[in-house]
């Protein structure tokens, strides 16, 4: 199998000269959106065909739903339900980017030798006091989210005398911490984690506040995907009919500064930040 430098070195290339698509892949029976449509190894492994087919960019496994009142599962459990995932699919997929969406650093570890070279962790690298080290030793990139508490209690009483001043600072300290356990800080993206422990004006005003967060000089990940707030905007929708309402905060994404999006719908959102890449980025540097 090609080192983790080798099989990041296209994305590393291509962040900041085109947004970059995240696909997710739940390996979970209850995820707010796709909970129990991937339980099976068949099931996911042409669900990561699919996405590849509709070019994303990066496949994010996961197997811990973090939905507001989530209950936690166990090590061995989520160690079952993504790296047999992850080993299959990096070698029916050698050239696919894997990421796992993981806040425990065995679960981290092990997916990282089974062929994931990206650690997408929900809590900012602050669950597990190991994570960074375990990051740090394999060479792997590692997403850094914020969070205000924990899936199970984030949506209580979000409260923030700025938001986007305390994310971004929280954010800043999280970059400082990865860097200091050995993490190249050019394997390090940011991301205001919207939905976890926000209330919709709060999301919003993060959205609005993404100049500020790129002005850390990270990448930064959005993840708005079919969340509760779009549903809140459009009267009340469930997740299945969130698309277009995602797809509206893709182009704003793209436009002030966003550099990867996390998303359900990898055929529509390739679409969306095509055109707003054309858009927003400087001409030449996206168009092929
Ligand atoms: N959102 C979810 C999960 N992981 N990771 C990052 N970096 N950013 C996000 O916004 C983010 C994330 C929630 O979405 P989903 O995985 O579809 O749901 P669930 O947590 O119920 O599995």
């Amino acid at each position: 199998m090609p080192t983790i430098t080798e099989r990041l070195r296209p994305t590393l290339e291509s962040v900041g000269r085109r947004t970059l698509v995240m696909g997710v892949l739940n390996a979970t029976p209850d995820s707010f959106y796709d909970g129990g449509r991937y339980a099976t190894l068949d099931a996911a492994l042409a669900r990561a065909e699919q996405m590849l087919a509709e070019g994303a960019d990066i496949l994010d496994i996961g197997g811990e739903s973090t939905r507001p009142g989530s209950e936690p599962v166990s090590e061995e459990e989520e160690i079952r339900r993504v790296i047999p995932l992850i080993e299959t699919v990096a070698v029916r997929f050698p050239e696919a980017v894997i990421s796992v969406d993981t806040t425990k650093s065995r679960v981290a570890h092990l997916a990282l030798q089974a062929g994931a070279c990206i650690v997408n962790d929900i809590s900012g690298a602050t669950f597990d006091p190991r994570m960074l080290e375990i990051v740090a030793q394999a060479g792997a990139l590692v997403v850094l989210m914020h969070i205000q508490g924990t899936p199970q209690t984030m949506q209580q009483n979000p409260t923030y005398d700025d938001v986007v001043a305390e994310v971004k600072a929280i954010l800043y300290a999280h970059a400082r911490r990865a860097i200091d356990a050995g993490v190249l800080p050019q394997h390090i993206w940011l991301d205001p984690g919207i939905g976890f422990g926000k209330t919709v004006q709060h999301n919003l005003q993060l959205l609005r506040g993404l100049p500020e967060l790129a002005t850390l000089g990270f990448p930064v990940l959005v993840g708005t995907s079919r969340k509760s707030f779009i549903g809140h905007i459009l009267g009340g929708l469930p997740p299945e009919e969130r698309l277009e309402g995602t797809l509206a905060t893709l182009a704003l994404a793209v436009a002030w500064g966003a550099d990867i999006v996390r998303v359900h719908d990898v055929k529509e959102a390739v679409r969306a930040v095509k055109v707003a890449d054309a858009v927003c980025r400087e001409r030449g540097t996206i168009l092929p």
